[in-house]
């Protein structure tokens, strides 16, 4: 399923491809996009891929969810 999530903390490319390959490389989770200036990023999900993991793998980049 597609799924959008708000991330705060990004603020230039590098933190758009830090959280890009944090998402990437969650099993589950593929065609990420990451839209710094709406500060989102959005992925297609497998049902078996738990949002609070995804989550905790976004914070430990430094940035946070919601
Ligand atoms: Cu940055």
């Amino acid at each position: 399923m597609n799924t959008t999530i708000k991330i705060q903390g990004m603020s230039c490319n590098h933190c758009v491809m830090a959280v890009t390959k944090a998402l990437s490389k969650i099993e589950g989770i593929s065609d990420v996009k990451v839209d710094l200036a709406k500060g989102e990023a959005s992925f297609e999900r497998a049902e078996s891929v738990i949002l609070d993991k995804v989550k905790k793998q976004i914070e430990e980049e430094g940035y946070s969810v919601g």
